[in-house]
């Protein structure tokens, strides 16, 4: 249809119940889209844990620039019980994340209508806080080695690293998100600066030049011990939160169980100057205990592939991609066993289909 919008996804399924969540958002994707007259091209990769079978690595050398070519990439899970998780994630999302210098890694963590929080007291809705990861540095830098390799006196060094420049732009990232969503207009700083004397400190001294730059923003800085506990105590204080890449990625985990289950925990790895594709994914991994059963949560990979179309310019058709989530928990309709349910991933599939 001329004048329609048309979008390349690269789906990458990756290891487990990846393959099971992926073409589940896919089909979602598509009615989405045919409701909103925007065409999808879809070019699968099957790059992750079997490819590192046969080929010795996760995915081929000419990946990134075969990547490159799509608007988006929207990926499953990476991980297998027969690989070290260092391999796994170092070949295959690592890479991505610095080779397209993805930033920032936005982690929302809402309470959604109809899904049970493990804490007392709070409702559909109370809960919605979003965790800014740094994606590029930090404690994943792989900056580091070992010295007598293998022999009784071996030594491991690994050595994070932050950067004004790194900090700085996921801090302000972190400030203009809080100034769009329009929740809070709170940022909450996490750093452990009283153990990590050097790049958190340099952290801290950003976080406070950036703030200053945003006075309509209430700040707090916490070390992430006491945000870990003020997770579990106050959730509902919280909009947004900006972490170093390790924090980020734990804390994560915590506001997603907060908020009723990981199955509902979406993910976008982004380069917010759009110089390269960025890339999409449910925040939990491959599962291999539930992987072929049937069973996996589906919906944090529909709400990732939101994100998506959100970031690609069709906010129309991310939302109806939500609300159709949304009705589906709050009709406790279809739910998977995660969420307290007896349903399989088609069934939930079926049951978003019915409202897209
Ligand atoms: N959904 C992608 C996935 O499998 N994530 C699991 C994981 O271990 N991720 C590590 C990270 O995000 O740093």
């Amino acid at each position: 249809m001329e004048g329609m919008k048309r979008y390349s996804i690269a789906l990458l399924p990756g290891d487990g119940i990846g393959h099971e969540v992926i073409p589940a958002a896919r089909r979602v994707l598509e009615k989405a889209a045919a409701a909103a007259e925007a065409a999808l091209e879809f070019a699968s990769y099957e790059w992750g844990s079997e490819y590192y079978f046969e080929h010795g690595v996760m995915m081929p050398p000419d990946a990134l620039p075969r990547l490159r070519q799509h608007d988006a990439i929207l990926l499953g899970a990476v991980g297998h019980p027969d690989i070290p998780d260092h391999i796994t994630l170092n070949g295959l999302l690592l890479p991505i994340r610095r080779g397209f210098d993805l930033y920032a890694n936005v982690r929302p963590a809402y309470l959604y209508e109809g899904v049970a929080c493990p804490l007392k007291g709070y409702e559909g809705g109370s809960i919605n806080m979003v965790v800014v990861r740094e994606n590029t540095e930090g404690e994943y830098a792989q900056a580091g080695g070992f010295v007598h390799h293998h022999f009784p006196d071996e030594v491991a060094i690994q050595t994070s690293v932050f950067t004004r420049h790194g900090v700085e732009r996921i801090i302000r990232f972190a400030f203009d998100l809080a100034r769009q969503r329009n929740h809070g207009k709170r940022v909450a700083s996490i750093t452990k600066s009283n153990a990590q004397g050097f790049g958190m400190v340099l952290w801290d001294r950003v976080f406070r030049e950036v703030a200053a730059e945003y006075p309509d923003i209430q700040t707090e800085s916490l070390l992430v011990d006491a945000a870990a506990m003020n997770f579990v105590r106050r959730p509902d204080s919280f909009d947004v939160v900006v972490a170093s890449n390790l924090f980020g990625d734990i804390l994560s985990d915590l506001s997603a169980i907060v908020t009723g289950s990981i199955g509902l925990a979406p993910s976008a790895n982004l380069d917010p100057a759009r110089r390269a594709p960025s890339l999409f994914e449910p925040v939990h991994g491959s599962a291999p205990d539930i992987a072929g059963k049937g069973v996996a949560n589906p919906l944090a990979t529909v709400l990732a592939a939101a994100m998506m179309m959100e970031h690609l310019g069709e906010p129309g058709m991310a939302s109806a991609m939500e609300a159709a989530v949304r009705a589906v928990l709050a009709g406790g309709e279809a739910l998977t066993p995660d969420l307290g349910g007896k349903a399989g991933t088609g069934e939930t599939v079926e049951a978003l289909l019915r409202h897209v």
